[in-house]
């Protein structure tokens, strides 16, 4: 009796403390990261545009970060500081076009090895394996909404289907039939969704199209008391976006009409330049079989005909309006979608308990614009494409119903993720733990502002070079390379960011004191002029 006792005893100490250590149980990791989606398309940020109960039950059980951003908003420059937890100008991934270095260390790498079965499905977008992962299947490049092709280890597979279904399908057969019980998992669910063309499926394409969509603010922005780089950006609603391609006309109705103004071209950003074309409407139709384009065609026919019937009436804010709801139509069915996918990935984790010692991610490689500005697209420092949502889950550590707003970035990931795990942190990556933040514990967080570069121009969209820091109150901008042009914006009296106020004499002392802390970070994460030279595109 005493030896039974005595052995509870001990065992209740060995739980006790083994408890403090996070049960010196691994967690399991799921990231969830979707393609663009913007936290004004989450009805937990925001519930104007459309509602996710699913993405909501994240941040209803853990924690809503309401200033989480990127160091540069672009698709596979975000994945590359995820994975290295190193800034662009030091992962070298600072553009869509150049190639990732895959001899450098990711965080996956460093959980393969520390015993964690790893596994990846969707889109990644660097054109190069994905390093550390045991199982994969990935879209190439951009991939395709209907029927997409993967590549896998052994042997590329066109899956029928429509892509958001496709991906999580992918996610759950392995959860059910390849996962091992005995390793902690660090698994990728990486959604295409809801990435430019905005394709849907039949049935949400449908049902999306009858619904109308409140305008944002700043829709008909005519960037007055902005920089060139707004004024000369290439993705306004009315003059960039494609009737075509985006707005899902018709081909044989587009070509027939007449004096379609204005016609839409993009530089390239070589110097030449690309018009619209009926391709990158039927390369996208016909990846549709028989039964699927039968299904499509049906709201296809009713978008060509309204436009047939009206456009040639519209003046430009008519055509503005128009071109909106289209875009929200398809961009926020895409996005419903995901909603229900990620809803059938909770309901699994839940119905096997896996739940309990999972910590799960849903985050965006960017943000985006929905109209705002009159923009669509991401690229730039202003609010929309900077700030990416973000909310994590983690039963019995972080506190349901939570929200934050620390000025934490996707930089922070792997670290926050390796400490988690209880892995040793390489010192040269450049984030911070969002642990303490996680714990309620944000005494231990000292981080006032962040660090912003983006890089990829001239190319699609003419978003200029720009370097900047923010912080809660204000923003300040260094556009470069072909210009020389400084924005500071008041972020608590001006959140649209309607006005820059860096000559305004009134924040003479604010420019000074942010200048010399952007200089400041500048040197702490290793950025230079020096460095800018290196990327400059022949
Ligand atoms: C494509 C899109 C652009 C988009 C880039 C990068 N054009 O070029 O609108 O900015 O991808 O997106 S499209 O005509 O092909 O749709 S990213 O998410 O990969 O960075
Ligand atoms: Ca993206």
């Amino acid at each position: 009796m005493i030896r039974k006792l005595f052995t509870v005893v001990i065992f209740s100490i060995f739980l006790g403390t083994s408890c403090e250590k996070e049960d010196g149980v691994k967690p399991n990791i799921l990231f969830i990261m979707s393609d663009d989606h913007a936290y004004q398309a989450i009805s937990a940020y925001d519930d104007r545009l459309i509602q996710t109960p699913n993405i909501d039950r994240i941040a209803d059980q853990g924690m809503l970060f309401t200033n989480a951003s990127v160091t540069n908003s672009i698709c596979a420059p975000s994945r590359a500081v995820i994975l290295t937890g190193k800034h662009s100008h030091i992962n070298g991934k600072i553009d869509n076009i150049a190639k990732f270095d895959d001899s450098q260390m990711t965080f996956p790498q460093l959980f393969k090895k520390n015993g964690y079965q790893t596994a990846m499905f969707g889109k990644l977008h660097f054109g190069n394996n994905p390093k550390g992962i045991d199982d994969f299947l990935i879209l190439p490049g951009q991939g395709d909404y209907i029927n997409p092709r993967f590549l896998g280890r052994e042997k590329d597979t066109i899956i029928t289907g429509y892509v958001t279904d496709v991906i999580t399908d992918l996610t759950l057969d392995w959860f059910k039939n390849k996962r091992d019980d005995d390793k902690p998992f660090l698994t990728f669910y990486l959604h295409k969704a809801p990435h430019r063309a905005w394709w849907p499926s039949p049935e949400k394409f449908a049902e999306f199209y009858n619904k109308k969509f409140p305008e944002p603010e700043t829709l008909y922005d005519d960037y007055s008391n902005r920089g060139t780089a707004a004024k000369t950006a290439e993705m306004n609603l009315l003059t960039h976006m494609q009737y075509m391609q985006d707005s899902k006309v018709r081909p044989s109705v587009f070509e027939k009409m007449e004096n379609v103004e204005p016609k839409i071209v993009y530089a390239r950003g070589d110097g030449t330049f690309f018009e619209p074309s009926s391709n990158s409407f039927n390369n996208r139709y016909n990846r549709a079989n028989k039964e699927q384009k039968k299904k499509y065609d049906v709201t296809l026919d009713k978008i060509s005909k309204d436009f047939e019937a009206n456009w040639p009436k519209m003046n430009n804010k008519e055509k503005m309006q128009w071109k909106f709801q289209r875009y929200m139509q398809d961009y926020l069915a895409t996005i419903s979608s995901v909603d229900d996918n990620v809803g059938r990935v909770l309901d699994y984790l839940e119905e096997t308990g896996l739940d309990k010692n999972t910590i799960v991610v849903y985050t965006s490689d960017q943000g985006f614009y929905l109209g705002e500005h009159g923009w669509f697209d991401k690229r730039f420092i202003y609010d929309e494409s900077f700030k990416t949502p973000l909310m994590i889950k983690w039963p019995n550590q972080i506190k349901p119903g939570t929200t934050n707003e620390e000025m934490v970035q996707n930089l922070d990931f792997a670290q926050t993720f390796l400490e988690a795990a209880m892995i040793e942190v390489p010192e040269d990556m450049q984030g911070e733990s969002l642990l303490p933040l996680l714990k309620g514990n944000s005494s231990k967080w000292n981080r006032e502002s962040v660090y912003y570069h983006y890089y990829e121009y001239p190319s699609v969209h003419m978003a200029k070079r720009h370097y900047g820091i923010v912080n809660k109150d204000y923003k300040l901008t260094h556009f470069y390379y072909d210009i020389d042009e400084w924005e500071l914006y008041d972020r608590k009296n001006d959140p649209n960011e309607m006005n820059n106020v860096y000559n305004d004499p009134n924040y003479k002392d604010i420019v000074i004191q942010l200048t010399k802390e952007l200089k400041e970070l500048r040197i702490k994460y290793r950025d230079s002029e020096e460095l800018d030279k290196r990327f400059i595109y022949n």
